[in-house]
């Protein structure tokens, strides 16, 4: 890609970088120390407040990790450079300009603009005017986020710098190397800071890490440059840091800064560190504590005095009591709120119709959706395997668009899931960019599920509100193709369990385009997929096309055959299963209601009791293992909100709670046939 070309030689760029790490500054000096003092004095105040059980009931302290975060964030530029710190990064927030108050009042769990308002435990940063996206819990998560938001950059041409930080342990998750597979493939602006407190919880670096630091492995990609420091050593934080940002501002790419550091305190105010930790250890990590030895060094350099460094410890302490004072005065969230912000408000735009186009099947409807989308917003951005140029997806999918929108529009990704969901993640954040990501099949986004059910799915409501996730995920999923167990897979009920996502399956090319162009429009993660034996389908399936402002709104069922007899419910495949039935019943004298529910999230069940109240009588199909299916979550609701209409009891045509076969005859022994749903219909209304 253009875009990525070396503008200068390495050299220059050694050079350029050794001019910018400058001598120190008693100013940067005299703020780090500032910074590293009101962490220090938070946690003190924390720890108190945690024993005084006042509303939060969990600590985690940051005793030792003062001068890493510290540096880092006074290297940034607030506002104009992201930042994805992790739970131990007190200082870091402090220093990139986070209110002492708020942090403590997201301490108490309380109702504030930032840090989720009480949604999530204490030091799980966010802050939209600073830049810094809500964190999850999960170990590792924030790297690929990273990634996506260093892409944004990249591919917004701004000079913007990629903060992102965890702690050793987080090293050994695969997110970890599949960030730096991505960052250096494609030069991102990434500063990517290890604090290497040589503990997970209880287990020591020796147990955690093959060769004992990650620097070792991480020499082996190209183009990353690892700093393997002192992290309680101003000097050497300094310039690492100053090195690692000017690489990343000038467009030469990432850094790892691997920071030593001891971790003081316990894990967190659950943890007792005595049942792992010798006092021999403990004194140790004491003697290395960064702030005294900082503290040495200033006044050993004459950079401040002993009454001045008493007087701004008074002075401090007193800041952080009175933003304690203030915190406390913040009311805890309403209770009303709870279960509000899963999902960010959207009205699809208005329908203004065409005439009627050419005939075309499912395949070419999406397409057309996606070259809509694109030529109409220039946010909109496709990746995935094999997605990009000639080939436009092992389906043809996305075929032409690279041609048409250019390589930093449709792009390949690394064969790895958790990128490509985690990178869509990071784009979306930019308020300007809608990933639309290609999961090759449903049956591989396993390996990246951590990314779309604990990170994307809950970012709006965990950040309670403050970001959103504009992301769509296509997936061909399903079989009757002779896919086998691992191209076969119906994975909408697993998706439509996970609370803030959007569940699309469309069962016609006419659907399929308007669906997937609300879906790029909508301001939340929606999960668009689509049937593989319907992609060239076109007996049922084929449909004339839809014009360019033609939309369907989300939640809408459609009764595709109106009857009286029996109630049909299906989605993709068991749509046009349902219709065949019911036009072969209808010469048997039995009519049959089909609905195409269109999308499972958000759910349409009006139609479906409608229909009920007509017919007494209700049949589901879906060629998902029938245990837990989402007809089970159908017959519940029917039970619960249509019992008085019931005339017979609900029945289920589904998959076997078997894994699908590749030989056809044991494929069809598992998946539902037509005839299967023809006979249940027919004594069904027979009852
Ligand atoms: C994916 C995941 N697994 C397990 C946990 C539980 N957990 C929370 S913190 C932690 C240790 C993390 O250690 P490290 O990354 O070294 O950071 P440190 O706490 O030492 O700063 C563990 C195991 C988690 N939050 N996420």
């Amino acid at each position: 890609m253009s875009h990525y070309s070396v503008k200068k030689n390495r050299e220059d760029l050694l050079k350029d970088l050794i001019d910018i790490a400058r001598p120190i500054q008693k100013d940067f000096a005299l703020k780090t120390l500032d910074v590293m003092l009101k962490s220090r004095l938070m946690d003190e105040k924390m720890a108190k407040l945690v024993r005084q059980n006042k509303g939060g009931t969990f600590h985690l302290g940051s005793f030792g990790h003062e001068m890493i975060g510290a540096i880092s964030s006074l290297s940034l530029i607030p506002g104009t450079d992201w930042a994805l710190p992790y739970y131990r990064d007190r200082s870091f927030a402090i220093g990139l300009g986070c209110a002492l108050q708020d942090l403590i009042a997201a301490f108490l769990a309380r109702d504030i603009p930032h840090h989720s308002g009480g949604r999530m435990m204490p030091e799980h940063f966010s802050e939209k005017t600073l830049r810094i996206p809500c964190q999850s819990s999960c170990v590792g998560s924030q790297f690929l986020q990273a990634a996506g938001v260093a892409m944004s950059a990249l591919l917004r041409k701004k000079k913007e710098v990629v903060y992102v930080s965890g702690g050793d342990g987080s090293t050994s998750q695969g997110d970890f190397h599949e960030m730096l597979n991505f960052a250096c493939l494609h030069r991102l602006p990434l500063v990517i800071v290890i604090q290497d407190n040589g503990w997970a919880i209880s287990v020591p670096v020796e147990e955690q890490t093959a060769g004992r630091s990650i620097v070792h492995m991480a020499r082996g990609y190209e183009g990353l440059d690892v700093f393997d420091i002192d992290g309680c050593d101003f000097l050497q934080t300094q310039e690492a840091l100053s090195k690692a940002v000017a690489k990343a501002r000038e467009g030469f790419g990432p850094s790892l800064v691997v920071a030593k550091i001891p971790r003081i305190s316990a894990h967190s105010s659950s943890d007792d560190p005595k049942k792992y930790k010798g006092d021999d250890v403990c004194q140790e990590e004491i003697s290395r504590d960064p702030l005294p030895r900082f503290e040495k060094w200033l006044l050993e350099n004459d950079i401040l005095t002993a009454d001045e460094l008493s007087a701004k410890k008074a002075s401090l302490f007193e800041e952080v009591e009175k933003a304690a004072v203030v915190a406390d005065t913040k009311p805890f969230p309403a209770r009303s709120s709870a279960a509000t912000k899963v999902f960010k408000e959207f009205t699809c735009p208005e329908n203004k119709e065409s005439p009627p186009g050419e005939s075309i099947v499912l395949m070419d409807a999406l397409n057309h959706a996606l070259s809509e989308e694109m030529q109409r917003d220039l946010g909109v951005v496709v990746f995935g395997e094999d997605v990009a140029r000639g080939k436009g997806g092992v389906f043809g999918i996305t075929r032409s668009l690279t041609e048409k929108f250019g390589e930093e529009r449709c792009f390949n990704t690394p064969l790895a899931e958790s990128t490509i969901i985690g990178v869509a993640l990071g784009l979306s954040l930019d308020g300007f960019h809608k990933p639309v990501a290609e999961i090759q099949f449903a049956d591989y986004s396993w390996t990246g599920m951590n990314q779309l059910f604990n990170e994307l799915a809950s970012f709006h409501y965990r950040s309670n509100g403050e970001w959103n996730c504009p992301v769509v995920v296509r997936m061909p999923y399903g079989g009757y193709i002779q896919g086998g167990p691992y191209h076969s897979q119906s994975i909408e009920a697993f998706l439509s369990h996970c609370p803030g996502l959007k569940v699309v399956i469309p069962s016609n090319a006419a659907d399929a385009k308007r669906l997937l162009k609300t879906a790029i429009l909508d301001p939340n993660p929606v999960i668009f997929l689509e049937h593989k034996a319907l992609y060239r389908q076109r007996l049922f399936c084929a449909r004339p096309e839809t014009g360019p402002d033609e939309f369907l709104p989300l939640g809408k069922a459609q009764v595709v055959r109106e009857g009286s007899d029996v109630t049909f419910v299906g989605w993709g495949m068991t749509v046009l299963m349902g219709v065949e039935a019911a036009d072969h019943l209808m010469k048997e004298g039995v009519s049959v209601e089909v609905i195409d529910l269109r999308t499972l999230v958000p759910l349409d069940f009006e139609t479906v009791l409608n229909s009920l109240k007509k017919t007494g009588k209700l049949l589901i199909a879906h060629e998902a293992p029938k245990n837990c299916g989402f007809g089970a979550e159908l017959m519940a609701r029917a039970v619960e909100e249509g019992f008085h209409y019931l005339d017979a009891p609900i029945q289920r045509v589904c998959g076997k709670d078997c894994p699908v076969p590749y030989c056809k005859d044991l494929e069809d022994e598992v998946l539902p046939q037509k005839k299967e749903i023809e006979d249940a219909l027919r004594s069904l209304s027979l009852l």
